[in-house]
């Protein structure tokens, strides 16, 4: 079900938003080791309203840049709260990271909650957005500190070459790749993982949503994963009973 425009405008001018977190966890002791920060409309009368209903017209309404400023400036105020170091991981586009204005205001944010720049990173998406990014883009936000991740990996059909020989930290490896039977894509999955192993590249598997598959991702020697078997998106305060237990 899509929202009007109407909502959409509302919910911008009045701050009826809020963000959800999904836990990135080591898989051999099953440890939360971050979150990636996702951003939800919360309205008196639809409540939460999922990405799905909204993301793309709000994108089209010109409230892209919006959601990444709430996205991160919410995040950093609320993991910060906790009693211990939180990396986060935002989704962030081509579009939003190619200008000054993005530059300049997560300098001011990291500096204003005195979030090491070390614990965030930026996730970029394969299909749309990393095959835009210019080496030295990705390093102008790489200065700072901040890491750079190619997310939904091998959901697109991208040349494999180019996204590998830009200077990222982290490659997501898109579900569909995680939960392929396809003989093909386990020999893809094999070989694009011990490259990241051999370039010091983390990975992260998405879509691990059963404990066989996080067996899988584990013998794999994947760093992280991400999925339902740990835990769907959850608000902060679930979070905070989360990693607490
Ligand atoms: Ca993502």
């Amino acid at each position: 079900m899509n929202i009007s425009d109407q909502l959409i405008k509302d919910a911008f001018a009045k701050g009826w938003h809020t963000c959800f977190y999904q836990p990135l966890v080591e898989p051999s002791f099953d440890t939360v080791k971050g979150v990636e920060v996702l951003f939800r409309l919360k309205t008196p009368s639809h409540g939460i309203v999922s990405p799905a209903s909204f993301i793309e017209r709000a994108f089209e309404l010109g409230f892209e840049q919006d959601i990444f400023q709430i996205v991160l400036s919410t995040a950093l105020t609320e993991v910060t709260s906790l009693s211990y170091p939180c990396p986060v991981a935002i989704n962030v586009s081509y579009n939003v990271l190619d200008n000054e204005k993005t530059y300049e205001s997560v300098r001011a944010l990291l500096w204003d909650h005195s979030y090491p720049a070390h614990m965030l990173t930026f996730e970029l998406s394969e299909s749309d957005d990393v095959t835009e990014c210019s080496q030295a883009l990705i390093d102008k936000y790489k200065a700072l500190g901040i890491k750079i991740s190619i997310d939904d990996f091998g959901a697109g059909y991208s040349n494999i070459n180019k996204l590998l020989a830009l200077n990222v930290d982290e490659v997501k490896f898109d579900k569909n790749l995680i939960n392929t039977n396809h003989q093909n894509g386990y020999a893809l999955l094999k070989s694009i993982l011990m490259f990241c192993k051999e370039m010091g590249i983390a990975t992260v598997a998405e879509g691990v949503e059963n404990a066989d598959t996080r067996i899988y991702v584990r013998n794999l020697g994947f760093d992280q994963y991400q999925g339902f078997h740990f835990s769907k998106p959850v608000c902060f305060q679930e979070l905070k009973t989360l990693v607490a237990a």
